[in-house]
């Protein structure tokens, strides 16, 4: 999916919305950090930047085999393509939180304020699911489902 991580790329001058759809992020009973998943469609647009209350700093991550171990990787901005989900799932690109201001536990709901070029600012409600959840608690949309 490193096709949807494109830095430099100029939008065209165009109106953008986006929608996003199953955020949700996993409880962490001890840790200090925790990443935030969800769908996004419309654009083209890219989502440049998030913040939080929760958390003193978020970053935009990638998740990469980098020999064979697994590790993770900021990037500059996240792709919405017209016409296909972008997907922020565990494994793959994700909402780095850094810096919890308390542990995220099963239940609670976070508020992001997503950054994107051109739709500008949208807040987003996040769940939070148990740890190690692979999705949100709620139940997948059909036709959803983004590149993995
Ligand atoms: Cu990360």
């Amino acid at each position: 999916m490193l096709f949807l991580l494109l830095h430099t790329l100029p939008l065209a001058a165009q109106t953008s919305t986006v929608r996003i759809t199953e955020p949700f992020a996993r409880a962490t009973p001890t840790g200090r950090t925790a990443a935030a998943y969800m769908n996004i469609q419309g654009g083209p647009d890219r989502l440049i930047g998030a913040s939080t209350d929760s958390a003193g700093q978020l970053e935009l991550h990638e998740t990469a085999m980098d020999g064979g171990v697994m590790s993770m990787r900021p990037v500059g901005g996240i792709l919405i393509n017209p016409g296909i989900a972008t997907r922020l799932a565990p494994g793959g690109l994700h909402i780095m939180l850094i810096d919890l201001k308390r542990p995220l536990k099963e239940g609670d709901n976070i508020t992001l304020t997503l950054t994107f070029e051109r739709a500008g600012k949208r807040t987003v409600i996040v769940p939070v699911a148990r740890a190690g959840a692979p999705s949100g608690p709620s139940v997948a949309v059909p036709g959803l489902a983004g590149p993995r």
